[in-house]
């Protein structure tokens, strides 16, 4: 096991867009394995591939409370079900120390394939169907700042800016 180095906005690796993974084969289980020791050892609920600098689709999450609830999306795809919108207040690893409210649909369905290659189908709700789009979006090169106002991400990118460049 292994922890691995998350990229920070504004770095322009998170742009990437991520490729579908073509074979779930141990190599894939064990950056799979690495992801959650990362998200854990954070700690987050949350963590995409395209966050370590992997640009394939990969996520791990684990919203439960006593975080023994881990849950892998290879190749997601999400669905929409209906036009209600949740509010939720959102973080993200690679944006550390900054929190957001972002509005998202509060109803989706997602198909995407296990730690074990093989497909299955989630409706999620609440913090989870929030988790799911935000890592979603890592994969297609999205952050959860692209959401708030254009003076809010300035100030977001200022700051983090001037902390790496002190940590340099
Ligand atoms: C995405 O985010 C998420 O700023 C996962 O200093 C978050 O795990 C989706 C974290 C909220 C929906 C709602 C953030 C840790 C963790 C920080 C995370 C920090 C330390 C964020
Ligand atoms: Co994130």
């Amino acid at each position: 096991m292994a922890l691995l180095p998350i990229l920070e906005f504004p770095d322009p690796r998170l742009r990437t867009v991520a490729k579908p993974v073509a074979q779930v084969d141990d190599r894939i289980r064990t950056l799979i394995d690495d992801m959650f020791e990362t998200m854990y050892d954070a700690p987050g609920v949350g963590l995409a591939a395209t966050q370590v600098n992997i640009h394939e689709q990969i996520i791990v999450i684990d919203t439960s409370e006593d975080k023994n609830e881990p849950l892998v999306f290879i190749n997601p795809e999400i669905e929409v079900l209906d036009e209600d919108l949740l509010g939720y207040e959102e973080g993200c690893l690679s944006v550390p120390g900054f929190y957001e409210e972002v509005t998202r649909p509060s109803h989706v369905k997602v198909n995407a394939l296990g730690r074990d290659g093989k497909p299955f189908t989630l409706e999620p709700d609440g913090l989870l169907a929030v988790c799911i789009q935000h890592e979603i979006d890592h994969l297609k090169g999205k952050l959860f700042v692209d959401y708030v106002s254009n003076i809010k991400r300035q100030r977001i990118r200022t700051k983090l800016e001037k902390q790496h460049r002190s940590k340099a």
